[in-house]
């Protein structure tokens, strides 16, 4: 990965040419600024005009271009980039978070980060684990009960309707933990986490069907399914792998796990998943690696997994037709493990749900075009994408077209017969996204690039002079993982922009210590041919996002504020327990104590809450706001105890009021002038015996 600088010299005459042709009457900027019109604020709305540089703002300009040092292309990066106060994003990207166990929100093209959601890790300032959303997080948590307390995030995966993002919901997978997690776009919360019942770890994938009927989590490294034991010695009698599907229930917003099933799948490590659509509909690919089966052993001088898994030329694209899987669960041909729904490895032979086809080389993302009719296949060790044909997928199933079986007797489709195309374009290709252009896009690891190139065939070709067709690479900096471009895997893709996720910055940013910040890079593709620059850096420094999807802002129907007082996100209902405006005060049952609290700008009502060690405490607050971004927090400090109470929400905390002592509670948002002055005391009276809150015996 070369880190090539671009020269800095200071261009005057470009920038000349540029404003003198802007001063000649080209448009600069033409905006109707939106902008939140808060209670009691001015307005930030302002009007701009269509505007012609001056010779004098020429001459300004370019003064301060050639002070910092900005060329020509950084001068039209920063006019194609910069957001003025106010103005929203066209775009939302929602990435994955990686190891953080979140999901990054980022407005496109300005590339702020706008939030992030908590999914699987304890976050303080949603209060996310701090009271309210731990029952969420508990669901995750390993079958024995343990305790996991974060994400390792791969793959987000909008809902869609037709195939197009519909803005309704965000799943997200965990590629450690075989988790998934459900965010309502309504209010941006993680509502569901459902844990695999088959395997430890998996690849974290969450790839719907076109109309969200399932969310697909594909596996990874192959285990016995159930948690159970195996030595590594009997790897391919007892390990295998697996692919979920997860029935998605729209009307509930949840995961209807009662509905979900599994298909057993041969001990390859399953990769990536990508659900067909329009052509394809009803099938869904999945890449692997590992056909080998090694089971690495360089401590005892074996071959390494690395070497082990990348001695064959192809390993095996999996092809799923899901919906004759749905009517043989719905016969009953399936097995039960752990209580959920696996359809056996020979039950998919016999009712021709899976198919093989043979993929080079050590292959990693395998991505379907907007009509559905390709199926792109990037192998990490071949310069070469390879282009599956869902027809011709179709037609070699219909004709039993195989070149053979594997070893537990699945059909593999003959690759020339299912083969549409082979494109070269350069070293360690992995994901592929589409534009509206006819353009599909490829990052390459190891040239550190994005490739762009023609989709050719009779079908989506808009270039029919240069199908199947490198048309240009753009380098980034460096290491580039997944690529998305704008709705770039839906079946309508706007193109425009695409985000080069880059592993490596090295030398981009200031120096954060050895550990370096991730890189996206905006990448302008909305020319047509070898014009593609890099407009924008971003640094991630919270975790390594894998996957991340691209949404039209206006897509997105969030709430500003709860649709009414007393809101319980869980329900998306008015909760019949939440305190009203008037009712508070404090109940006591024997040993336990309900407290019905409100919060409004700026006090909590009632301010003095007094009970006795050893207390069950209910705590319920109704925050009484309607306006938009007048949100409380609520912390008892030394209980762990941190909330959000965003306008309208309902919260309730349940605990032990076990130790005692004076415990102010107060406000953790700066919500008005007088916000300090919101807080209380929690007074917990001591009962005897036990010991005090710094811990010594009374
Ligand atoms: Cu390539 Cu999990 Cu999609 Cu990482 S994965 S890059
Ligand atoms: Cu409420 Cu600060």
């Amino acid at each position: 990965m070369p880190p090539t600088i671009r020269s800095r010299r200071p261009v005057r005459s470009a920038l000349v040419l540029f404003f003198a042709a802007a001063a000649a009457g080209a448009v600069v900027a033409s905006a109707h600024a939106q902008g939140a019109q808060r209670e009691g604020r001015r307005s930030r709305t302002r009007e701009v005009k269509p505007t012609e540089l001056t010779p004098a703002q020429v001459t300004e300009l370019t003064r301060i271009a050639n002070e910092r040092k900005l060329n020509f292309d950084d001068l039209m990066a920063a006019s194609k980039t910069f957001m003025p106060s106010g103005r929203h994003d066209e775009y939302v990207c929602f990435a994955s978070g990686g190891q953080s166990g979140q999901v990054f929100a980022i407005g496109v093209p300005s590339m702020r980060l706008l939030r992030s959601i908590a999914v699987f890790t304890p976050e303080s300032w949603q209060g996310y684990g701090f009271g309210v959303g731990n029952d969420v997080l508990a669901a995750g948590n390993m079958p024995s009960g343990r305790t996991i307390g974060w994400g390792d995030t791969h793959h987000p995966g909008l809902s869609e309707t037709n195939g197009e993002y519909d803005g309704q919901f965000l799943f997200i997978g965990d590629k450690a933990n075989a988790r998934v997690g459900v965010i309502d776009l309504r209010d941006w919360e993680t509502k569901q986490i459902v844990k695999n019942p088959l395997s430890v770890s998996d690849h974290g994938g969450c790839f719907v069907t076109p109309n969200t009927e399932y969310v697909v989590e594909g596996g990874q490294y192959a285990t016995p399914l159930g948690f159970g034991y195996a030595p590594l010695a009997e790897y391919k009698k007892s390990y295998r792998g697996f692919v979920t599907f997860w029935k998605f229930d729209r009307e509930k917003g949840r995961i209807d796990v009662a509905k979900s099933f599994a298909l057993e799948l041969p001990p390859y490590f399953q990769d990536l998943f990508d659900a067909g659509k329009g052509a394809s509909e009803g099938l869904v690919f999945g890449n692997s690696f590992n056909a080998e089966m090694a089971v690495g052993g360089i401590q005892s001088g074996k071959p390494p997994f690395e070497a082990g898994c990348s001695q064959r030329d192809t390993d095996y694209l999996h092809v799923i037709d899901w919906k004759i899987a749905e009517r043989v669960v719905a016969s009953g041909k399936t097995e039960d493990l752990g209580g959920f729904k696996v359809i056996p490895l020979e039950t998919s032979i016999a009712e021709g749900i899976l198919h093989l086809a043979p993929e080079p080389k050590s292959p990693h993302g395998v991505d379907v075009s907007p009509n559905g009719q390709y199926i792109v296949v990037a192998g990490k060790l071949d310069p070469h994408v390879t282009v599956f044909g869902a027809d011709r997928i179709r037609k070699a199933i219909a004709d039993k077209k195989f070149s053979g079986k594997d070893d537990f007797g699945v059909p593999i489709l003959d690759f020339d017969a299912v083969k549409e195309a082979q494109v070269e374009l350069g070293l360690g290709p992995l994901h592929t996204q589409f534009d509206d252009q006819g353009y599909a896009y490829t990052s390459l690891f190891l040239d550190s690039a994005v490739a762009r190139w023609t989709l050719g065939g009779e079908y989506e070709s808009k270039h029919p002079e240069q199908p199947w067709k490198l048309v240009t690479k753009t380098p980034v900096q460096y290491n580039i993982g997944h690529l998305v471009t704008a709705e770039g895997d839906s079946s309508s893709p706007d193109g425009r922009y695409l985000i080069s996720m880059s592993k490596w910055s090295i030398d981009r940013f200031v120096p954060t210590g050895p550990l370096l910040p991730q890189n996206f890079q905006l990448v302008d593709i909305s020319q047509q041919g070898t014009a593609m620059p890099v407009i924008f850096d971003m640094p991630i420094g919270v975790g390594e996002p894998h996957y991340a999807q691209i949404i039209k802002a206006d897509k997105l129907k969030s709430w500003q504020v709860y649709p009414e007082l007393g809101w319980n996100p869980h329900t998306q209902s008015v909760d019949p327990n939440a305190p009203k405006a008037g009712k508070e005060g404090i109940v006591r049952d024997g040993r336990n104590v309900t407290i019905n609290m409100t919060a409004v700008r700026s006090h909590y009502t009632p301010e003095h809450v007094e009970v006795n060690e050893g207390d069950h405490i209910t705590w319920r607050i109704t925050a009484l706001e309607q306006t938009p971004d007048a949100t409380h927090g609520f912390t008892i400090g030394g209980y762990n105890i941190n909330l959000s109470l965003e306008p309208g929400e309902f919260a309730e905390i349940k605990f032990t009021a076990d130790m005692p002592g004076v415990f102010p509670f107060y406000c953790t948002e700066f919500c008005s002038a007088l916000h300090l002055e919101m807080l209380g005391y929690f007074l917990v009276k001591p009962s005897g015996a036990g010991k005090d809150a710094v811990g010594m015996a009374r």
